[in-house]
């Protein structure tokens, strides 16, 4: 049976959707958008992934994958290249991507605040919506479990980042002749850099600019744009795949929570139908989206009784 193309929840100025907007170019895969808002309320994502709070999801009939690292693997096993998720690479990758997406895209990010800042490239936010969003991220970060890095601090520790990245573009791509996850992570922390500050260290560095303008040529192929109200039909009218992996576990039936151990740490409740060595997925019930299975990888989240 032909799989249902996959619908990305996105919104333009989000890092971690422009990794996946990318991926997505460069495989060619079909696949549907949804715009979402900056921040909540998201009345169309809510019911489909049970309130986590974070940006992108995916999705596929029924199926939500929530965290770029399920839908990194989601991309992988549709475009048959292993290499795009963490699973089809070693450790030395693993660590990588780790480090990028979180030490390093929050110091990217973190870095962009400052007298370069460009507000037009921010999407041209009204004031309203632009302190809306401030105080939104500040109540985000106060219930965060990471370590707060100063704006100064955070364009040093991007500058170590891109020496380094420099010293490893020996050739095309970070890991070889062809792009990994490791490229896509590491890439798009850095697009919000290019993208947001009118100034910045990036042109000292040829290679990762020459490496940046390559993953950018990928483009994001050809999404059809969707209203939030059609992928909750779409969800309404599916079945949610088989699951097949990790459910004769002695876990699995009952109500778990499972939420970030990192930041935006909303829990997600439902009852556990699969739990394996990569990740969980929760089977929930809405009116809107009837049963869904919302997957979760098990790196950078935390499960507990419902
Ligand atoms: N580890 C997550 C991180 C996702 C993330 O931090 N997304 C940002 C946007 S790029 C976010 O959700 N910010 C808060 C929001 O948009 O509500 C992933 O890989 O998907």
């Amino acid at each position: 049976m032909a799989r249902a193309p996959l619908i990305l929840h996105h919104y333009d100025l989000s890092p971690f959707s422009e990794k996946i907007r990318v991926m997505l170019g460069y495989t060619g895969l079909d696949w549907l958008s949804v715009k979402t808002s900056e921040m909540p309320p998201r009345p169309g994502l809510a019911p489909l992934a049970g309130g986590y709070r974070r940006i992108p999801v995916a999705q596929s009939g029924s199926d939500v994958f929530c965290d770029t690292r399920t839908i990194t693997a989601e991309i992988a096993r549709r475009s048959g290249r292993a290499e795009l998720a963490l699973e089809g690479c070693g450790q030395p990758v693993r660590d990588f991507v780790r480090d990028v997406d979180l030490t390093i895209f929050l110091a990217c990010v973190m870095s962009t605040i400052g007298p370069g800042f460009n507000r037009k490239a921010a999407g041209g936010l009204s004031l309203w919506k632009t302190l809306r969003l401030i105080w939104d991220r500040l109540l985000m970060a106060a219930g965060a479990r990471t370590r707060g890095v100063s704006p100064k601090n955070a364009r040093r520790h991007v500058r170590t980042h891109l020496e380094r990245l420099e010293q490893m573009l020996e050739q095309d791509f970070l890991f070889g002749d062809r792009p990994n996850i490791g490229d896509f992570a590491a890439y798009h922390g850095l697009w919000f850099v290019r993208k947001l500050t009118r100034r910045h260290e990036l042109e000292a560095f040829p290679r990762v600019t020459a490496w940046m303008d390559r993953i950018a040529a990928f483009g994001h192929g050809n999404p059809r744009e969707i209203r939030p109200e059609e992928a909750l039909e779409i969800a309404r009218e599916s079945e949610p795949g088989t699951v097949d992996d990790g459910n004769d576990d002695p876990n699995v039936g009952k109500e778990v929570s499972i939420c970030p151990d990192d930041y935006g740490r909303t829990p997600v409740t439902g009852e556990l139908v699969s739990q394996t060595d990569s990740g969980w997925i929760v089977r929930r019930e809405t009116p809107e989206t009837g049963v869904v299975h919302v997957h979760f990888p098990r790196q950078g989240f935390v499960i507990g009784d419902g």
